[in-house]
């Protein structure tokens, strides 16, 4: 009879999870997509003087240069790369566009490195200031996106030493999927009445 019993309180044990499962949803409910991006269209620049403040790079040099670089989710640029694009190592920038297709609401991770300065922006404001005159460092954030196209642009310069441009983001948007929850514990909640009804406590007679 004890051995019952348990099993009929195991039951009501299950059917709470299933019904907290039903109502906060499961972290590891997620779904990813694949992201797809556009070239990116870059302006290249020689630079008068190393910009304190976060600048147009226009502002602080004149254009040298206009190409694109091939549409990718991870690339990292040094010294000798910058050279045929501006035809020096030093006293250099640029600022690079881009338009990424997002397929569905979720989070993205981005990653920008420099040597010296740069800023990341999306849609116009400002994700990550990695601005001012220092050797190379990566800073990240994640971001909310929603579903649509969403325009990315870099901002860097290089005044004297080593010189590093590299960017990273998410290739896939993470989504949290509220079906998945649902289903799971819908689940967990039959179970946990077909366990309570199975091993149900018997009437005395
Ligand atoms: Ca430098």
């Amino acid at each position: 009879m004890i051995y019952l019993k348990k099993t009929f309180l195991m039951g009501i044990l299950i059917l709470v999870v299933g019904l907290i499962v039903l109502a906060v949803g499961l972290p590891i409910g997620y779904s990813e997509a694949p992201l797809e991006m556009s070239e990116w269209r870059v302006t290249w620049f020689r630079i008068f003087s190393a910009p304190t403040e976060i600048v147009p790079i226009d502002t602080v040099g004149i254009a040298v240069n206009e190409t694109t670089l091939p549409a990718s989710f991870d690339f990292i640029m040094s010294d000798l790369d910058f050279a045929p694009y501006t035809g020096s190592m030093d006293e250099i920038g640029l600022m690079a566009k881009t338009e990424v297709y997002v397929p569905s609401d979720g989070k993205v991770r981005f990653e920008l490195g420099s040597d010296d300065g740069s800023a990341l922006f999306l849609d116009g404001e400002i994700v990550i200031d990695n601005w001012g005159l220092h050797a190379y460092q990566p800073m990240s954030k994640v971001v909310s996106l929603e579903k649509g196209v969403h325009t990315l642009e870099i901002w860097w310069f290089e005044w004297h030493g080593s010189a590093v441009l590299s960017f990273k983001m998410d290739e896939k948007v993470t989504s949290s999927d509220p079906l998945y929850g649902r289903v799971v514990g819908g689940a967990i909640v039959i179970a946990g009445l077909a366990v309570m009804i199975v091993f149900r406590p018997e009437r005395k007679k």
